[in-house]
């Protein structure tokens, strides 16, 4: 499998005409600037607002396939994708520099998520409903919403597109697909994938375009009644506007949006199990999933101790080209890089920082012993651990979105679980405890969508109900069967075989 070095914004069988010009974009290799990935022309508002058009005069006929067949079509992916598992992670960790390693398992999360689904064609189960009246029968059948636009971010260019996409083809939509510019080779090498196992070219339309004309675009098709479901994984700032669009469209979107994920450990913790989940956690995939660790929160007992573990694990850890066997590559693209430099900003004189000897970009002059590669050609950081975190520190409200973690201590499990709920967030969370009776208390307690007992915040098994509540999203879930909800609406059949009007609660014999 290759990717064109150029790609157009819309990818379909008859492209819209560009009304305006939306750009170039180069994806470039993180770890090595001088590479580039992929070629993008940016498309404007119109290009999106077409898609969407196409889109829903596509969805029709493909909504008419029975489902199991539109499932032999999502089984075809998941093998075409397997067989070519290597390719696709190769260029995973080509274009945004995540681990070989884990970009492996990415690919794995879009196979797994198609064996899914695949029988989820010979399900879509309704109901038959018991009437207050006799001879007459009621049922409910899941209808697809007709077209959903899905906005994705670039840190899980694979995974996270798919628990949308796969979905909402099985369910019988079409999807007007706008992936994150940084990951647009992976983005295309998934879609062509798509149209290879039979999703009709119109009926999946990849759109590139910046964030502004996305909302244009996206703008135009709500009112135009093209688009019928927003999906958007990003950040909490950008969901917000997603959010207050749909609303004055009368949309209820699908946000998955930040995290501020807290790992509390108990003093009764196994601590070496807790630093290699927090190292996981906190520094892999240099800290760039919505799942990643957060806050450390830690038992007062154990806090230095447990400090310092992690500090030695986190000096001995590897970090430099995503090749090679490291904990992590480089930052995502330049504004990642970006951001991660005004978050270390905002470290204070009270923080002791940790797990390096410096702190911000690996270079010449601020080297990292056992670095892999050259630090020059990419966007490498230093790990960092911050002791001595405070509630009123902009690191422990805010996602980092980059290799840094914060330490603050506790007394109380209610103490560390309003320390966890503290921020506002509510995507992962996990406690390190030999105690079930702690396990579960914090289970209880904490407003997490998702919570581990004894692993890490991040990782989530592909068909568990994926999402967060508070500032993380709006209580939507993806994947497994609870996303079925996204991307259908309930429709119920009222079925009178009486030969007679019967006028519910008006004619029924409540003796
Ligand atoms: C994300 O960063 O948007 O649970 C998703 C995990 C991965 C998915 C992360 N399976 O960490």
């Amino acid at each position: 499998m290759s990717v064109q070095s150029t790609l157009s914004s819309v990818i379909g069988p008859d492209s819209p005409p560009r009304t305006d010009g939306g750009g170039q974009y180069l994806s470039k290799n993180p770890a090595n600037l001088d590479d580039v990935v992929a070629e993008v022309e940016l498309g404007t508002p119109e290009t999106l607002a077409s898609a969407a058009e196409q889109a829903q005069r596509a969805q029709r006929e493909w909504a008419q396939l029975p489902a199991p067949v539109r499932g032999r079509v999502i089984a075809g992916l998941g093998r075409l994708v397997e067989s070519n598992k290597e390719s696709l992670a190769r260029l995973v960790t080509r274009e945004i520099g995540k681990p070989y390693t884990e970009a492996l398992g990415e690919v794995q999360e879009i196979i797994d998520t198609c064996d899914f689904f695949l029988g989820e064609g010979r399900r879509l189960y309704g109901q038959t409903v018991p009437s207050e009246m006799p001879d007459k029968q009621l049922f409910t059948f899941r209808v697809p919403v007709g077209v959903a636009a899905i906005i994705t971010a670039g840190n899980f260019p694979v995974a996270v597109p798919s628990w949308y996409l796969v979905p909402a083809l099985l369910c019988g939509n079409a999807v007007v697909w706008k992936p994150a510019e940084y990951a647009a080779g992976a983005a295309r090498a998934v879609a062509e994938m798509a149209w290879k196992a039979g999703v009709p070219k119109g009926v999946l339309n990849l759109v590139y375009a910046d964030g502004e004309a996305t909302f244009e675009g996206l703008e135009r098709a709500l009112e135009a009644g093209t688009v019928n479901k927003v999906g958007f994984t990003g950040s909490s700032a950008v969901g917000k506007r997603v959010g207050e669009l749909c609303g004055r469209h009368l949309q209820n979107p699908c946000l998955e949006l930040g995290g501020k994920n807290p790992m509390v450990v108990a003093a009764d913790a196994d601590l070496d199990l807790a630093v290699e989940g927090a190292l996981f956690s906190g520094w892999g995939t240099a800290g760039q999933r919505c799942t990643s660790l957060g806050n450390l929160i830690v038992h007062r007992d154990i806090h230095e101790e447990f400090v310092n573990r992690l500090d030695n694990a986190l000096r001995a850890a590897t970090v430099g080209d995503p090749g090679g066997d490291v904990l992590y590559g480089p930052m995502l693209d330049q504004k990642f890089a970006d951001n991660f430099d005004s978050i270390l900003g905002t470290l204070q004189p009270h923080h002791r920082t940790l797990g390096s000897d410096s702190v911000g970009r690996i270079s010449e002059s601020a080297p990292r012993k056992g670095f892999q590669g050259d630090p020059a050609s990419g966007l490498f950081y230093h790990p960092v651990l911050v002791d001595g975190m405070r509630t009123d520190d902009h690191i422990f409200g805010n996602e980092t979105f980059g290799p840094i973690v914060g330490v603050t201590t506790y007394e109380t499990l209610d103490e560390a679980i309003e320390l966890g709920n503290a921020p506002g967030y509510g995507l992962s969370a996990a406690v390190y405890t030999t105690d079930p009776s702690t396990a579960f208390r914090f289970r209880q307690g904490i407003g997490a969508g998702m919570v581990s007992v004894n692993n890490s915040t991040s990782g989530a098994e592909a068909h568990l109900p994926f999402g967060g509540n508070g500032k993380s999203g709006n209580g939507g879930r993806l994947s497994g069967m609870w996303v079925l909800d996204q991307f259908t609406r309930w429709q119920s059949l009222n079925w009178d075989f009486s030969g007679k009007l019967q006028k519910a609660q008006m004619d029924v014999d409540t003796v």
